[in-house]
Order: C-alpha cells, then sequence, then structure tokens
C-alpha cells in the first residue's frame, strides 16, 4: 500500500495531488475486500462507494466540512480514511466497529445511521443550524437511488428546494437496492441518464458535424435541438427547476479526479441545494462480478479469488429459515384463496417474499423503501376487500406506526403484518434488533398480536391473521426454526388462547415466541433440582389468554414472563396489567424477563441473548435464585414468628 498506510485521516488524504487518489481508491477497494474476505460484511455496497468515500474527503474540510451518510452500510472507505483502517476486520462483531454509522464511534459520522432516507433530512437541519448560527460549512449528504425514493427523503427534497440553503446531495446511483431498484423515480433517474448520454452523443456528433464543410454549421444546430429537447424534457424537469435544485451530473462515480471537480463545482453552489448525480457499480471489483451481484450487497467470508462464499458443511442440513418457512406458506395460502396479496419494502429475499414475486407476480408489490406508504396502501387494498400481507422487519415496521394506527387498525381493517427479524438480530446491531414491536403495537384497540414458538406454529399463526377480520399481528426471529414438521397444512388458531406446555405447579413460566423452547429446557432442567415448574406457550400478547393467566395467578406462587422484547411495554407488562386490573398483583410474585432499558449493541445474538439471561441457562437461573431468595424470606418470616 503505497499510499493508504499512511492516510490516518482525511487531512492526510487531502497532502495528496488529484493524480494519486485514483490509486488510494484502488488501495481502499483491496483493503476493504481483503478485510470483508475474511469478516464478511457490507461488502457489495461498500465496493460501490469507495471513490466517491475518497473524493468527498479530498474535497471537503471533514469534520468541519460535515459529510452525512445514509443507512451508513456502504461507508467502510469512510472508515477507513478516518482513522478506523486497523479496526476494520472487527465490523459487526461484539465490542467492533459498527456495521453502519455511530456518533459515539467517531467525530467524522456526523449523523448516526442504520434506516435507509434520513441523510437529506438530517444534512438539511445541518445546513439549516449552520446559517442559524452564521457559521461556515459545507455540508454534503451521501445517498442511494432506492434510499431517496423514501418518503423521508422526498419530503427533505421539497423543504430544501423551499429554503434555498446550500446544501450538497451526492446521488449514489447504482440502479440498485437490495434487490434491484423499483419504482418510477428510478426509470425518471434512467431517463436522466438516457438523455444525459445522449446529450453527450450529441456533443461528439456535433464537434464532428462542425467539421464537415458547408453543412457543418447547420447539422449542428439541429442535432443541438433535439439535445435540448431531450434535456428539456428530463433535466430540468421535476429535479432542477421544480423542486429548486441545481443539477451537476452525471459523473463516472468511479472516477475520482471527475468527482472531484464535480464536487468542487457544488461547493461553489451558494444559492440553494444542488445535487451531484454519481453513478456506480455496486460490488465494484468483486472477483466475480458477472455472478449475481446484489447478492453481494451484504456477505459472509469468502474466496477473495472466485468471490464464492466460505461456509462450514454442517453435518446436518440447517433447519429452515422462519424467511422460508413464511414465503413458502404464502404461496400455499396464496393458491387457495385470491383474496391475498403480499407485500415487501425493498426486501425481497430478506422476507421470503421474492418466492412470491416469482410465484404471483401480480399479487405481489415491492414497493421500495417505503414502508409508510406499503402499510396505508395495504389498508387501501383491504377496504376492498382483499387480504394484505405486509412483510416487514421489525424494526423497519417502526417507520409505519401512525400508519398503522391511523390507516389500520382504527378502521378495523384486514391487514397482516408479518414481522420478521423479530427480536435481537445480532451484528447488524441496535439499528436493526426488533425490541419494540410488543410495545408499539400493544396500546391500541383491534389489533391481534401473536409469536409462533416454532416454524409450524408460524404456518398456523399466518393462516389465522388472514382469516382474521380486522388487523393482526405475527412477530418471528431471524434465523433458524427447529426442524419441526411442517407438512401439515396451515390451521387457524383460536384468537387468545394459550397453549399448555407443562401443567404448572408452584411456578409458571409463560414464554411468549421464541422463547417457548428455552423455557421448556430450563424448566427440564429446574425439574432435575426439584424444582417444578409449568410451561405456557402464550401464543398470544393481545389478547391475552386471561383465563388460564387468572387461573395460574390464584394458583401459583411465581409467574415468570419471558420476552425477546424491551421489557417496558412488552409481554410481561400486558401480564402484569391484567392482575392489577383483576386485583391480583400482590398475590403472586411476577419475574418479568426480557431485555431492560438500554441500547443492546452489536454482536452474536446467542451472546446477547444471554448477556439478558434470555436463553435456557438464564433463565434456569433467574428461577432458581429466586427461589431460593423466596425460600430464604420465608424461613426468615417464620424465625420471626418464633422470636416474637
Ligand atoms: C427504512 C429502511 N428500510 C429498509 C432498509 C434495508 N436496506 C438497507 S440498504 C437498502 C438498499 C439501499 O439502496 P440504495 O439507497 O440504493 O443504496 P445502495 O445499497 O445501492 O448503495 C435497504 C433496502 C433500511 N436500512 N431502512
Amino acid at each position: 500500500m503505497r499510499f493508504l498506510s499512511e492516510i490516518n485521516s482525511p487531512a492526510d488524504l487531502r497532502q495528496l495531488r488529484v493524480e494519486d487518489l485514483q490509486e488510494v481508491a484502488d488501495e481502499v477497494r483491496s483493503f476493504i475486500l481483503e478485510t470483508c474476505a475474511r469478516v464478511g460484511g457490507h461488502t457489495g455496497a461498500s465496493l460501490g462507494a469507495v471513490e466517491l468515500a475518497v473524493a468527498m474527503h479530498y474535497v471537503f474540510d471533514t469534520p468541519s466540512d460535515r459529510l452525512v451518510w445514509d443507512v451508513g452500510h456502504q461507508a467502510y472507505a469512510h472508515k477507513i480514511l478516518t482513522g478506523r483502517r486497523d479496526q476494520l476486520h472487527t465490523i459487526k462483531q461484539y465490542g467492533g466497529l459498527s456495521g453502519f454509522l455511530r456518533r459515539d464511534e467517531s467525530e467524522y459520522d456526523t449523523f448516526g445511521a442504520g434506516h435507509a432516507s434520513t441523510s437529506l433530512s438530517a444534512a438539511l437541519g445541518m445546513a439549516i443550524a449552520r446559517d442559524t448560527k452564521k457559521q461556515d460549512f459545507h455540508v454534503c449528504a451521501l445517498i442511494g437511488d432506492s434510499s431517496l425514493a423514501g418518503g423521508m427523503a422526498m419530503e427533505a427534497l421539497n423543504q430544501a428546494g423551499h429554503l434555498k440553503t446550500r446544501l450538497i446531495v451526492l446521488l449514489n446511483d447504482n440502479d440498485m437496492s437490495i434487490a434491484p431498484a423499483v419504482g418510477a423515480l428510478t426509470r425518471y433517474l434512467n431517463r436522466i441518464k438516457e438523455a444525459q448520454s445522449y446529450h453527450r452523443l450529441k456533443e461528439e456528433v456535433g464537434g464532428t458535424l462542425e467539421s464537415v464543410p458547408g453543412v457543418g454549421h447547420s447539422l449542428r444546430k439541429a442535432a443541438k435541438t433535439v439535445k435540448d429537447a431531450i434535456a428539456a424534457a428530463v433535466l430540468p424537469g421535476a429535479l432542477v427547476n421544480e423542486l429548486g435544485f441545481k443539477y451537476i451530473g452525471y459523473v463516472d462515480g468511479h472516477n475520482v479526479p471527475m468527482l472531484v471537480r464535480a464536487l468542487e463545482e457544488a461547493k461553489h453552489v451558494d444559492d440553494g441545494p444542488v445535487i451531484v448525480h454519481a453513478l456506480t457499480k455496486k460490488g465494484k471489483g468483486y472477483p466475480s462480478p458477472e455472478e449475481n451481484y446484489y447478492a453481494w450487497h451484504a456477505t459472509g467470508p469468502f474466496d477473495i479469488n472466485t468471490g464464492k462464499a466460505i461456509k462450514s458443511t454442517p453435518a446436518s442440513p440447517p433447519p429452515p429459515l422462519y424467511t422460508t418457512v413464511f414465503g413458502e406458506t404464502m404461496c400455499e395460502l396464496m393458491a387457495e384463496d385470491d383474496k391475498i396479496v403480499a407485500l415487501t419494502a425493498a426486501m425481497p429475499d430478506g422476507t421470503g417474499v421474492d418466492r412470491v414475486l416469482e410465484k404471483f407476480p401480480e399479487r405481489a408489490f415491492d414497493v421500495g423503501i417505503a414502508e409508510q406508504h406499503a402499510i396505508t396502501f395495504c389498508a387501501g387494498m383491504a377496504c376492498e376487500g382483499l387480504k394484505p400481507v405486509a412483510a416487514i422487519y421489525s424494526t423497519f415496521l417502526q417507520r409505519a406506526f401512525d400508519q398503522i394506527i391511523h390507516d389500520v387498525c382504527l378502521q378495523n381493517l384486514n391487514v397482516t403484518f408479518a414481522m420478521d427479524r423479530a427480536g435481537i438480530v445480532g451484528a447488524d446491531g441496535p439499528t436493526h434488533h426488533g425490541l419494540l414491536d410488543i410495545a408499539y403495537l400493544r396500546g391500541y384497540p383491534n389489533i391481534v398480536l401473536m409469536a409462533p414458538k416454532d416454524e409450524a406454529e408460524m404456518r398456523d399463526m399466518l393462516a389465522t391473521a388472514v382469516n382474521t377480520e380486522g388487523p393482526a399481528a405475527i412477530r418471528y426471529p431471524r434465523g433458524s426454526g427447529y426442524g419441526v414438521d411442517i407438512s401439515a397444512a396451515p390451521k387457524s388458531l383460536k384468537i387468545g388462547k394459550a397453549e399448555v406446555l407443562r401443567e404448572a405447579g408452584e411456578i409458571a413460566i409463560i414464554a411468549y415466541g421464541s422463547m417457548v423452547y428455552p423455557a421448556m429446557k430450563a424448566a427440564e432442567n429446574l425439574e432435575k433440582d426439584g424444582i417444578d415448574a409449568g410451561v405456557i406457550n402464550a401464543r398470544f400478547v393481545k389478547p391475552l389468554d386471561s383465563e388460564l393467566i387468572l387461573t395460574l395467578a390464584q394458583s401459583c406462587r411465581m409467574i415468570v414472563t419471558v420476552e425477546e422484547a424491551y421489557l417496558a411495554g412488552g409481554f410481561g407488562s400486558a401480564v402484569m396489567e391484567l392482575l392489577e386490573e383483576n386485583g391480583l398483583a400482590d398475590k403472586v410474585k411476577i419475574v418479568r424477563m426480557g431485555v431492560p432499558d438500554r441500547i443492546v449493541t452489536h454482536g452474536d445474538p446467542k451472546l446477547l441473548l444471554a448477556k439478558f439471561g434470555l436463553d435456557a441457562d438464564g433463565i434456569y437461573t433467574k428461577i432458581k435464585e429466586t427461589v431460593e431468595i423466596l425460600e430464604e424470606r420465608r424461613v426468615n418470616k417464620k424465625r420471626l414468628k418464633i422470636v416474637k
């Protein structure tokens, strides 16, 4: 590495000549490839944004000038150039660098990221703060073409064009989301690219024509008119004239000197916002780019020469993913009922909706990064008698809170929310853990909330949800199920009815969703110690099986609730509320197990769950300790009575 080993901050980068920057970018790309080949990461997205990062840190005086990254998954080059090169191999691991941006990780991470479409709003806020405080620095937001289509980004564009403050938007246009980009904006960007190519072609042809003796000038004039007509139809269309943006582009997003020139030009636009439109290729430099490179948006370790994933072959095939079972079950249900439609918000492969899109293209939709729209779109379809199933990760559904309440629940519409990645997701960390859905969905009438103990029950819950009048949500975790038999046709469950798996004696463990199997294991281990604990698979948090829980509260000494979610407002809270409402709150010892009031970092999910006692060992230990404390108290109480 001729340059990179000496670059410990962007100030070092800025000492170099523009002519050297392409080589710097090559070195950064090699470094990302070598690191991701070993530890995995958002390889494809980051490889595509290498030159953008180099050019931005060269042109802007970071951190005084503010760079705001959208999502942050493509920012590995930014991390490398801002003093984190030697830690890159720890990315997404417990105690290591975050896979996204965090203000507490670096002063160069001006805004935390992880969810899409936030950069323009944040950057605009910074620009306005700068103006208000009469300061003078540049603000540059980097956003991908798919994230630009997100509602928030559109809202920010709208305000930026209105405020006319100085703001630079670098558009990283690779025609890809995680899956291929969708939507009319994608088409619009493509038209800009086509018009630009035509424009360039005409310029070249024009120059040639000019040199033709006699007719050259008039031919060139004609060419110019066509060029102008096309440019007028596309370039000054919505983005430039109507929304009040200047436009620089397009630029080859892998040519650093060109990017430097474009960004320098953008710095001189001082009467409003400007978009620099850079074309990039996702996975640029990846060893096998011809292979379906959207699979390389994020990768595990791979062979650096061939690009093939390195996977240890397990002795037996792993159980199917919840996501896969969801996709297949949807296909089965949709084959039976032509009212069911499926929806994803830019995550067809991540949610299993890719299978449905293939099988039922007329009844499956990828709406792009548009969770809010997705839900109200579902509400509209439900008004007309369809049964939409929106498959959205628990964390991304947070975006659509008001749409769920105002558009679906209030009107009691038959929309199903299939919340994949509910719980601790692991390496993607705090922005991606799905720990809030119980709390954010539980407080409003009409909705049915459920969580399966395994993949067979998930199938039944999906059937239950689509066949229930009104909204219903199912939360299920990231990763594999238990390999249970899923050959039976999915059947509807009785709403609000729990499943007793082990009869309760003095202790009842009521577990929700992913915590049911660990609770069973804990109960088996407790039995070996002479502690008899029953296990209830709650199935529903709304409505709760109040009859069963109230009976348990009267017959047991201790009720333990276990959930893979924040305790505040969660399943255990629902049980406590029920007991309080029925005057039983002080009749029974309640122990709530779940995630306490703190931000959960990134890392191996098993390790993170263990930290909160959310595994068989943790449940066992908590119950054993509580039993011992209660016993001690009982003995002390008896002693006190004797002394009296
Ligand atoms: C609100 C939200 N929905 C979905 C995602 C998942 N996601 C992460 S990156 C990505 C694609 C982003 O595409 P684009 O903005 O074009 O950037 P690129 O990856 O192509 O660089 C998606 C859908 C997210 N991070 N946030």
